[in-house]
């Protein structure tokens, strides 16, 4: 056991011992995995954390009739990022899953209509984007299965109605429930340093029913009431109104990089891209196509796709990927 442990640690390593459910152990687990400082003398503790955490989800999942408090749904991720709908009753998630997705899920006037996870995809130019639906978040009700699909996945939509009878009340409930569950909001500038990354998700607010929302000055007030720097978008599922801005803002929010891979002499293939996150370099690149290539790689060739200048430059290792590149690699 290292031994610069903060006090913090021991403190929250304690509730341990009076956690009953897989799921309470994950989640106290999960909190000191945050707590441990990320250094080369915790590696071996981080490790065992994690496993330990592993372990536990899969029990949670094979055994979800043990579990006192329910079964842990998961959603396996696809495409080029992961985004959850979060929101109150009505608010209108399964209807924008609806109408940026292919799936079909079930749309009505009263609460709760929707009681699983469920994933869509949304085509944007040449990728496709997960959406997933989730219940509404209430004071009563939020499972602890949808914090673990909230925590994994890779942005939070957070859907707000102007039109009910509290509409800041409902945001504030929101980001108490999530707060319970050590889940924080941050808005799509701020940069996440990975050991948080389960616990800061970035957000992107959107109120809905612009086509009911004739109250100017409740609307004010929900925007007012939002966290700094939330820039909010205001659209109408129904109406199909500020859907594609919102699909660019989806894009946008998740920094995905789309690189293409040529070979040389031959034209890149601009259908497939590779997908990597905002940071990655010709290094990482060359380590996802094969791990012989990163350690042979000398240099790449750029070229963009956008900019017939830019031909054929030649750059190093570290060089950070840009979307639209298009890298030749060198070994
Ligand atoms: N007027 C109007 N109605 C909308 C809009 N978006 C959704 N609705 C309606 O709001 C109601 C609730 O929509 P849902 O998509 O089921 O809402 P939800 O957030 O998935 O609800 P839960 O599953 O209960 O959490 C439905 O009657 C929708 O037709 C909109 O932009 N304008
Ligand atoms: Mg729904």
């Amino acid at each position: 056991m290292p031994a610069n442990l903060p006090p913090q640690y021991f403190e929250t390593e304690k509730k341990l011992k009076t956690a009953k459910t897989p799921q309470e152990k994950i989640a106290i687990l999960e909190e000191l995995l945050a707590i441990v400082p990320k250094h080369k003398g915790t590696e071996k503790l981080q490790a065992q954390l994690k496993s330990k955490i592993a372990k536990l989800r899969s029990q949670a999942q094979k055994k979800p009739v043990v579990a006192k408090r329910g079964p842990i749904f998961l959603v396996d991720k696809a495409g080029a990022g992961q985004v959850v709908l979060v929101g109150g009753p009505n608010t209108g998630k399964s209807s924008l899953l609806a109408a940026l997705t292919n799936a079909k899920p079930e749309i009505a006037d009263y609460p709760f209509t929707t009681r699983l996870p469920q994933p869509g995809m949304m085509p944007y130019e040449n990728i496709q984007i997960q959406l997933v639906d989730l219940p509404p978040v209430t004071e009563e009700y939020f499972e602890f299965w949808q914090a673990e699909l909230i925590k994994n996945a890779d942005g939070i939509l957070l859907l707000l109605d102007p039109t009910g009878e509290d509409p800041v009340g409902d945001y504030l409930v929101i980001l108490a429930k999530l707060e319970e569950r050590k889940i924080e909001l941050v808005n799509e500038e701020v940069a996440i340093p990975p050991d948080k990354f389960l616990f800061q998700k970035k957000t992107l607010v959107v109120i809905n029913k612009k086509d009911l929302t004739h109250e100017e000055s409740k609307l004010r007030e929900l925007q007012d009431a939002l966290k700094p720097n939330f820039n909010p978008l205001l659209v109408s599922v129904v109406q199909k109104e500020g859907l594609e801005r919102l699909k660019e803002r989806i894009f946008n929010f998740l920094r995905i990089l789309r690189v293409y891979s040529k070979i040389p002499g031959k034209k890149p293939d601009l259908d497939e891209p590779f997908i990597f996150r905002q940071g990655s370099t010709v290094m990482d690149m060359a380590r996802m196509i094969h791990k012989d290539f990163a350690e042979k790689l000398r240099y790449a060739r750029l070229w963009k796709k956008n900019d017939l200048h830019l031909q054929g430059v030649r750059v190093n290792r570290e060089y950070l990927l840009q979307d639209e590149d298009i890298i030749e690699l060198h070994l």
